[in-house]
Formats: structure tokens, sequence, C-alpha cells
């Protein structure tokens, strides 16, 4: 596969015709045509499945309900390629970890259960029935249940995710690593703390009603292309839309609207920011404190002048705990500090808090700018703390919506995907089905490689996901990876997870959302829940390529069968009929009352949010503010003194570790991918030029080398001293050991870094 490079500013509105056409160019490039553009006419309308694109809600008003990213998924999914057996003893393990993940997804969909074989190093074709005793006779030769460890992706439905917890308690583990570990979990505990629910307390037709919008961290030109319209109609209406984002994002500066044809024809688009701010990577935190120092003295100086206080008394003092202990540490932060952490001038926090200040209801979003630092659950806290000042919770138009990854992975979590499940789910499992859950923590992500690398745990199973390659460190989180008894993983595609086996590895192939599940009782459905609380039903259309390839709930079903029996329940009859397994959530999980029946309630069910109702499930049964002191340095640890801090993102191309294709269209690059965005002055400075290459390596504690090589530099709009490439390609250099506090979470937005010249110099195609 051979790719034109250039490096050429894109000038277009995000979302117009560039749009289109690329949506066009993939659906036809796969090979199904008709039967991929009738999948997509279908996405997320009536039953049909839901988009495995993204999180964000459905606004059922567009006459295309898709985006162009959400049409790459559907049809890199319904792809009818499909990897041959004879692949697997044609190519080695060794051979294919030499290929790109690029090369390795576009081989096409897993069609049969494989084994590896040590001995050869190739994959065997296993039957499935000698798969699940596989994996049983590991599983029951442990010492003890916490050497497993189940891992989630955020694809699995409601229903798969739901019994593979079930099964793993009664296994006997609490080790339920997943990727919302690496993503969101900073919303999670952070919102919990502070408004006892770690959701978003907002509706999509929010943002009909917003006066402004603040989105801190995020790309949704690219990761949420649908939420572009929410914000475009917001902005045509007048709302303010301001962001907060270390890069200059087209798809957050202006948006032309593909399901507004006239638009698509004229290329007219429309502006989507008002404001645009530049923080430092990590600088969130401090910028919003600088907000509310700001507000707070302008509040002070109308008071003296005998006028009314601007934040709302009323809600803080019926619903907040904390507010002087804050107020307090706001005084305590100087300006200076505020402007040096946030690399953002007094002027322009004093500007942000004006419009912020002027909306009577206020969004605020945010996703992986915020919660991929060290500090994330402070940042997540004082986002929410500049909220309950001005009472934006509990009224339309308001409120805080972190704004999900993967499709279901809010699901995953009310389905019970937590390792550290609260006593409720736990309580709900043992009455209702009559075993002794296992009460200790189990394993987060990072927690579960460390136990890998150390022999503690030796049983993985993967339920979707590519764990070799999203993961930190990538050489260390490959040792732990081949240092298992059994790896299993249960996929749609070939990815570097399969390349990286323990002593045993399976590959179990399995159906995606588009694709029709037919059961022992007929076609069945399954359940999802988007990033604002609402839970819809899902039933593919797609024919699947292979009679070998199963749904997830079935392979769940077919372990789960193979190692307890029918002890606690009747696995094989829950997989034929998934109607009973909804039976089972709506007795165990809050919020699932007349689950079937509400099933067929077209654009979903509320599952509801107490706090958006102002009910605060904390111990101060109010909402907390945090009187968090600002971190002391925005690097982690390590070295302060490193030159450059980095972040890792994603391109437009890509779907996490999927790699779709190599240009990312709205930042100028083509067919490349190792490309490191750079400040010109930070440029000049070194004496370097775009298009020379450099290596990159981490500063860190530990004395491990951590580097990269042959990355091509691109001058871009930056902050001075941050930098910016793409993930997987640099998760060599995030290191295991640097997580956010309470959460885990891999620090993938700040690396300390240096960055040296390489020997080759390639000369850039630079079109102004
Ligand atoms: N097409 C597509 N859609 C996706 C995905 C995908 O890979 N492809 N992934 C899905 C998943 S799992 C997730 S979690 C989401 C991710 O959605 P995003 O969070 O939008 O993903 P990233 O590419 O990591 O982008 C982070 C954004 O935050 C900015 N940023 C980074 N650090 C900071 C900071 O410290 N402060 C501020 N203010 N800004 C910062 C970056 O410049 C970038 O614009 O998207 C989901 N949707
Ligand atoms: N450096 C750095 N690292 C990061 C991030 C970052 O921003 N920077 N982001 C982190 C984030 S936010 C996340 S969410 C994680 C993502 O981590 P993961 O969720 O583990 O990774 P994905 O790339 O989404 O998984 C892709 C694989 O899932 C399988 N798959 C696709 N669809 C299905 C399906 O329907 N069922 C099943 N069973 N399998 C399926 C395919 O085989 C595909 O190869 O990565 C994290 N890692
Ligand atoms: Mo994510």
């Amino acid at each position: 596969m051979k790719f034109k490079t250039e490096i050429k500013p894109y000038t277009a509105a995000a979302g117009g015709w560039g749009s289109l056409e690329a949506t066009t160019r993939y659906v036809f490039d796969s090979k199904k045509v008709l039967s991929n553009l009738r999948n997509l006419m279908r996405v997320n309308k009536g039953r049909g499945f839901d988009c495995p694109g993204c999180a964000w809600g459905d606004d059922n008003h567009s006459t295309f309900s898709f985006c162009e990213n959400g049409a790459k998924a559907v049809s890199w999914e319904a792809t009818r390629k499909a990897v041959e057996l004879d692949f697997f003893a044609q190519h080695s393990v060794s051979k294919l970890r030499e290929q790109s993940d690029y090369f390795l997804e576009y081989q096409g969909r897993l069609t049969h259960p494989l084994r590896y074989n040590r001995t050869t190093d190739h994959y065997e074709p296993i039957g499935w029935d000698a798969a699940y005793s596989l994996i049983a006779s590991h599983l029951k030769g442990l010492k003890s249940p916490d050497e497993a460890d189940f891992y989630t992706s955020g694809r699995a439905s409601n229903e798969a995710s739901y019994l593979y917890q079930v099964f793993g308690r009664m296994f006997g583990t609490n080790n339920f690593p997943d990727c919302s570990n690496m993503c969101h979990e900073a919303s999670g505990v952070g919102l919990k703390q502070s408004i006892g629910v770690g959701k978003g307390t907002i509706h999509l037709d929010d943002f009909e009603k917003a006066d402004a919008i603040f989105v801190f961290g995020q790309n949704p030109g690219t990761n949420h292309p649908r939420m572009l319209h929410s914000l475009r109609h917001a902005a045509d209406r007048g709302a303010k839309v301001v962001s907060f984002n270390t890069l200059r994002e087209r798809g957050l500066e202006r948006f032309a609207d593909p399901q507004k044809p006239l638009e698509v024809v004229t290329t007219k688009s429309g502006r989507i920011s008002s404001a645009y701010y530049q923080p430092n990577l990590g600088g969130d935190m401090a910028a919003v404190r600088g907000m509310v120092k700001a507000l707070l003295e302008a509040d002070r100086d109308r008071i003296a002048s005998g006028q009314s206080t601007i934040f709302d008394a009323e809600f803080i003092a019926q619903n907040t705990a904390g507010v002087q202990e804050y107020l307090a540490a706001v005084d305590a932060t100087s300006w200076e500090k505020i402007t040096e952490q946030s690399g953002l001038s007094e002027a322009e926090i004093r500007e942000a808090a004006s419009i912020y200040v002027q909306a009577e209801r206020v969004i605020c979003t945010w996703a992986m700018g915020i919660t991929q630092h060290k500090h994330s659950v402070p940042t997540v806290r004082e986002i929410t703390n500049l909220q309950l000042l001005f009472g934006q919770l509990g009224k339309p138009g308001a409120g805080l919506c972190p704004v999900r990854g993967h499709s279901n992975v809010q699901g995953n979590r009310t389905m019970g995907i937590d390792e550290k499940a609260p006593k409720a789910l736990l309580d709900a499992m043992e009455s209702h089905f009559n075993f002794t859950p296992p009460r200790e923590p189990g394993h987060n992500t990072v927690e579960a490689l460390e136990a890998m690398l150390v022999g503690d745990a030796k049983v993985l199973i993967c339920l979707g996901g590519n764990l070799a390659a999203a993961a930190p460190d990538t050489l260390r989180t490959h040792r732990a990876l081949s240092n298992l008894d059994l790896s299993v993983q249960i996929s749609t595609k070939l990815n570097r997870s399969h390349l990286t086996p323990g002593r045993e590895a399976l590959i179990l192939p399995t159906l995606g959302r588009t694709e029709l599940d037919m059961q022992a009782t007929g076609s069945q459905f399954i359940t999802v829940e988007d990033s604002f609380s609402m839970v819809h039903a899902s039933e593919g259309v797609g024919i699947p390529l292979s009679p070998e390839q199963r749904s997830e709930t079935a392979i769940v079903c077919g372990i789960a069968n193979a190692v307890l029996g029918d002890k606690f329940l009747d696995w094989m009859a829950l997989a034929d009929d998934y109607n009973l397994i909804r039976d089972h959530i709506e007795a165990t999980i809050p919020g699932f009352k007349d689950f079937n029946a509400r099933c067929d309630i077209k654009g979903g069910f509320y599952l509801g949010n107490a706090a958006a109702e102002l009910n605060f499930n904390t111990p101060t049964a109010k909402a907390n503010f945090s009187a968090a002191r600002l971190p002391e340095q925005l690097i982690p640890q390590g070295n302060q003194d490193a030159p450059f801090t980095l972040q890792t993102l994603r391109s437009h191309d890509q779907y996490n570790t999927t790699i779709y294709g190599l240009d990312d269209r709205y930042r100028g690059v083509y067919g490349q991918r190792e490309v490191l965005f750079i400040h010109p002055q930070d440029l000049a400075d070194l004496g370097m030029q775009d298009g020379e290459l450099v290596e990159i390596e981490t500063l860190w504690t530990d004395g491990v080398e951590r580097k990269v090589t042959g990355f091509k530099l691109v001058s871009y709009d930056i902050p001075r001293g941050n930098l910016a490439a793409y993930y997987p390609e640099t998760n060599p250099l995030v290191p295991m050991s640097s997580f956010g506090d309470q959460t885990h979470t891999p620090t993938s937005k700040a690396i300390p870094v240096a960055i040296r010249r390489c020997e080759q110099k390639v000369d850039l195609q630079r079109i102004a």
C-alpha cells in the first residue's frame, strides 16, 4: 500500500463537502456498496442499529442520520472482506508483527475461532467447544480467581457486558479492567465526589436551550461529529460556543452542515466558536480557577457598591456544601500562578469569565484533554465548581456533559463493568443470583498489566478492544501480555493484541452491532446507553460473513457455561433469548423497570440522573465544592525540566487503534501518521525546519529508555513548549507508572519529552 504524503493546510469548513466526499469514498471502497448504504440509512433510525461510532445521542431531525466518521465505522465493520484460514497458514505471528496496525485491520473480518500454536508460531483453526473447554481448563486451574482479568472495550452491548460481569463475579473476581480506565475514569470519579453521580446531567435537547456552551479539551469535528450539529444550531440561534483547546481545531472553528444540502452546495459555513482559548496542556484547572477568581472579584465590587450578587446564592445555600473553603482556595491562588500554569493571559481569562456570566444557561462539555492528566479529577471538579456557583444544575439548557468515547462505554459501567463496584450492585447480585460475590476491589487496566508483568495475573479475556496497542508503555504492555498463560481475544478484526499471545492464545470471532444476530428464539436485538443516559434498542441488519461468527452475548454464555455449568444460571437459555437477560438486568440495576417493554420506545428511554433533579447521593447529601489547590507542576513527576510536553491524540482517519486511512484532513496531514506538531518559534529556536525527522524521548524517573524515531516536524498553532502526535504510534512514550491521581488513567496528554534530529531529512510539500 503506497500513499501520497503531503502537508497542506485545510482551508474549508469542517463537515461540508470534504466530509461527504470522504464518506462516500469509504462506502464505495468497501466491497458491498449497496448494502453498506442501506445500513447507513438505518443507523440510529427506527429499531435499526445504534451507530458504533461514538456515544453522542440521536437527534432524529436529520435526513442522513449519520456522520462521516460513523459511516467509516459502519462500512469498516460491514466489509465483505474476510481473513481466510490460509492467511494464518501463510503468515506466522512473528511475521505479522512486522506489519502496521492499518495492514492488520485491513485484512477484513475474522471468521473462524483460532488457537495459537506456540511450536509453529501460527494461528490454527479450533472448534468453538474446544475453545471454551480450553478456557475452562485454564480458569479452573488457577490458584485464585483473582489470577484472571476480564477486560471490556466500550462497544459491548448492555446484555453482553452484564452477563460478562455476572460471570466474572460468580467465578470469583472483581478484576474488570476496561477502556474507561484509560478514558473518562476521572469524569466518573470527580463527578461522583462532587454531585454523587458519575454521569453527565443533561439531555441532548438542552443544547437547543443553552445560552453558552463551553467545550474543554475535546475535538468533536473528528471524534463526535454529530455534536457539531448541536453546536452549529446553538451558534446559529446566537448561543455562545467557547472552546478551550491547546490546538486550533478546524471542527471547532467553522462547520458546514452536510445535513443541510444547500450549505453543502454553496460550501457556506457557519462559525462555531465565539471565542477560542489555547491553554497549556493540563492548564484548564488553572484557567477555570482564573475565571472564578475574576467573577469573585467582580462580585465583591458589586456587593461593595450595594448591588446583588452575581452568584446563585439560593442554589448554593440549598444544594451545596463547602463553598467558603472553595472561595478561600480561589483567593489563595494568585493570578501569577493562574496565568503561568494556564498559559492564558489574565485578559483572556477575564473575557471567558464575562461570556460565562452573561449567559443564563451554560453547558460545559469535555473529553480526553481534561481526563488524561495527573490532576484530572480536581480539574473535572473545578469545572463543576464553576457550574455550581451559578446553579447550572437542575435547569433546562444547563449542566455538565462529559462526552463519552466508545458507543456503549457508559452502558458497560451501568451494567456493572467496574473493578470497584458500588456496594449496592454487589448486594443486588448477591440477593438476586444467590451467590457470594467477591467484595475486594479488582484490577483496573494499569494494575492488570502490572499483575501480568509479575506473573500474578495468568489468564486474560478481552471482550473487544485492543489492549496491546491502546495501553501505555507499549514494550512493557507487550511483555505483560506475552507473560500470560492464556490470552483470549473476542474480536471483529485482526489487531496487535492477537500478535502478543501468551503461552496460549485464542481469537474468538464475533458479530458486530450492524449484523443480524440470529439465536434459537429468532433475531435478537441488544441495548446501549449514550452520553445522555438514554437507553436504545439496536438490531443489526447485515448478514454475517460466516456461520462461525458468534454474538458477544453467545460467546460470554458459552464461556460461562463451560466454566460454571448451570450451577447458578442456565447460560444457554439466556443466549437463546436476550429478553431473559433483560429481565435479570431489570431485577438488579436501578432505572430498568419494564425494560423489555420500554425497548420499543422510539428514541429510547431515559435512565434518570439524581443530580439533575438536585438529589445528591454524596455523604453530605449536597453537591460538594472541591477546594483543591492547583497542582505544583503540570508535568506528572519525572523530569520537570523537560523541554516539551507531548499530548497523544486521534487523527481524523482512525477509531482509537483502528486506522482507517493515513489522512488527518482538518489538520492538513495526508498519507502519513508519524508527524509531530510543534510551535513555529520552538522549531526556529531548535534550529530545525518543517519536514525534518526527529526522535522523541520520554524523560522519566525510572531509568527506562522510551523512544520513538522518524517523526516529521510540522509547525502548528499550538502553545510554545507543547507538542502533539498521534496515538497509538506514541504509546511507547507513555510510562505505565504515569497516571492520574485517584484514577490510574495513563497521562496520555502530558508526557515530558525531549526531541532530537534523526539522520534522514525529508522535504515537505507545503502549499500555502
Ligand atoms: N472518529 C473517531 N471518533 C471517536 C474516537 C476515534 O478514535 N475516532 N474515539 C472515541 C473515544 S474512545 C473517545 S474517548 C473520544 C475522544 O475524543 P477527544 O477527547 O476529542 O479525543 P482526542 O483526539 O484525544 O482529542 C483530545 C482533544 O483535546 C485537546 N487537548 C489535549 N490536551 C488538552 C488540554 O490539556 N487542555 C485542553 N483544553 N485541550 C487539550 C486536543 O488538542 C484535542 O483536540 O472519541 C470517541 N470517538
Ligand atoms: N496514548 C494514548 N493512549 C490511549 C488514548 C489516548 O488518547 N492516547 N485513549 C484511550 C482511550 S480514550 C480508550 S477508550 C482506549 C481504547 O482502547 P480499546 O477499546 O481497547 O481499543 P479499540 O482500538 O477501540 O479496539 C479496537 C478493536 O476492537 C475490536 N472490535 C471492534 N468492534 C468490536 C465489536 O463490536 N465487538 C468486539 N468484541 N470487538 C470489536 C476490533 O478487533 C478492533 O481491533 O485507548 C486508550 N489509549
Ligand atoms: Mo475513550
